[in-house]
């Protein structure tokens, strides 16, 4: 690792990230079923129908992993509460084991030492309320807000932050538009409805947690730099587009209380009645903001279909498992143009980056120099983000163990510790090593 501690600001947290579906192994402890659970048993959503439903067992597991976090010097640590665990049918009765797990699981963190970075939304919409529409509802915004209410009554004292939601690009448009993941829907009215209300709901709960007297709120936004795959001013267009829908809209409808016209120009006839009446309460102060940045797209306009009319192209960088460019001058433009366009001078964290590589075990250890680069390179882009002005205040490494990615199932490894899915061992990777060197005291 080309960093150490010392070239960070004093006060820099570093940690790594999970979140619940995806290592805590869903059919421990009484939780419900989310439309994970039934995304995935439907043929031809996930590799080999691979579910969260053991995932690392990270119930029974949590601390030794938080261990391998103590021991690696970290500070601090982003984790999920899963609505379905703590809420079963999403609304009404609450299952007390999920309550008195995240209870241990925060007492656990701070007995090492650990920040509790919380995130209350990683994609585990309870199956009861995906019946009723899920994220195309306007009442989920509502019933989001309970959940937070519930979790936060029991835990919301000893967790250093909270963020609402993690992607909401992800929650909507990936889900709604694109159908990658769960509840998989292709339609345009779905997706206008679901981008609006996913926003609600972050403001109905910032306005639950703030009445509860819950500091330190933020949110999760992921960006892709989006950019012309030649020098044509068609490609600037398509590119401009891709921008407007995947990193301005959620930021803008936050910070500036205003969608991008970009992309009102096709969700705009889908959208629910009176959208506009919502904005005020999008529009509403954070006291952080997350950036999750993993990689590019190049982009063309394809008049061949309907908006937004533009394709991906691939590109020549090298790549990650994921099929990812490598490119952390992405990482260094969102902070600081977060700082220069959108949040001026509140903490920035980056709550997720990192890279998935097809890790294997030789002799007992698991060598990913790739790994170490990335991380490095990604490190370099943060401190010169900060050297320009933004005021970035910590890094999450994704992730920290390989775990459960999705409609990819347990293929994509992004983790700095190695899971056997056999046998659930885990084995601190080289690049666990080397970021425990570079933050070592
Ligand atoms: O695994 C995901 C995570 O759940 C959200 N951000 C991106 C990661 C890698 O795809």
């Amino acid at each position: 690792m080309h960093f150490t501690r010392s070239d960070f600001p004093d006060d820099f947290v570093f940690g790594a990230a999970t979140a619940a579906y995806q290592i805590e192994g869903h059919k421990f402890g009484g939780a419900g079923s989310t439309h994970w659970d039934t995304f995935a048993a439907t043929p031809g959503n996930v590799v080999r129908a691979e579910d969260g439903a053991l995932a690392c067992d990270h119930y029974h597991r949590y601390e030794a992993d938080l261990d391998l976090l103590q021991e690696a010097g970290m500070d601090g640590y982003r984790f999920s509460t899963s609505w379905a665990r703590v809420m079963p049918e999403g609304r009404g009765p609450v299952n007390v084991e999920g309550l008195d797990y995240y209870d241990r699981l925060v007492d656990a963190m701070l007995a090492r030492g650990l920040k509790p970075f919380q995130t209350l939304y990683h994609w585990e919409m309870p199956s009861a309320l995906a019946d009723l529409g899920g994220w195309t509802n306007r009442d989920v915004a509502d019933w989001f807000a309970d959940f937070t209410e519930v979790i936060t009554r029991r835990i919301g004292d000893r967790v250093h932050s909270v963020a609402t939601i993690n992607e909401p690009w992800c929650v909507s448009f990936l889900s709604h538009f694109l159908g990658h993941h769960a509840p998989g829907q292709r339609d345009i009215r779905a997706t206008a409805r679901a981008m609006h209300h996913v926003l609600l709901g972050h403001a109905a709960a910032m306005e639950r947690l703030r009445g509860l007297g819950q500091k330190n709120l933020g949110i999760v936004l992921n960006f892709d730099r989006a950019l012309p795959a030649d020098d044509t001013p068609a490609a600037a267009a398509a590119a401009n587009v891709q921008d407007a829908i995947f990193n301005r809209w959620f930021i803008e409808a936050i910070t500036k209380g205003s969608y991008p016209a970009e992309v009102l120009a096709g969700l705009g006839p889908h959208m629910p009645a009176g959208w506009q009446d919502d904005l005020a309460r999008i529009h509403q102060p954070l006291d952080w903001l997350g950036v999750n940045y993993y990689t590019r797209g190049l982009y063309l306009p394809d008049p061949t279909i309907p908006w937004p009319s533009i394709k991906p192209v691939p590109g020549p960088l090298p790549k990650t498992q994921m099929g990812w460019e490598i490119f952390p001058d992405g990482l260094h433009h969102f902070l600081t143009r977060m700082a220069r366009d959108y949040v001026g001078d509140l903490p920035i964290y980056v709550t997720e980056n990192g890279m998935a590589w097809p890790d294997v075990i030789e002799n007992g250890a698991v060598y990913d120099p790739d790994r170490i680069a990335f991380v490095a390179a990604h490190m370099q882009a943060t401190r010169q983000a900060i050297a320009d002005g933004a005021n970035v205040k910590g890094f999450f490494y994704w992730s920290l163990l390989d775990n459960y990615e999705w409609a990819l199932g347990y293929e994509k490894r992004f983790g700095i510790v190695h899971v056997d899915f056999e046998t659930l061992k885990r084995t601190p990777k080289a690049s666990y090593h080397a970021l425990k060197t570079a933050l070592a005291r």
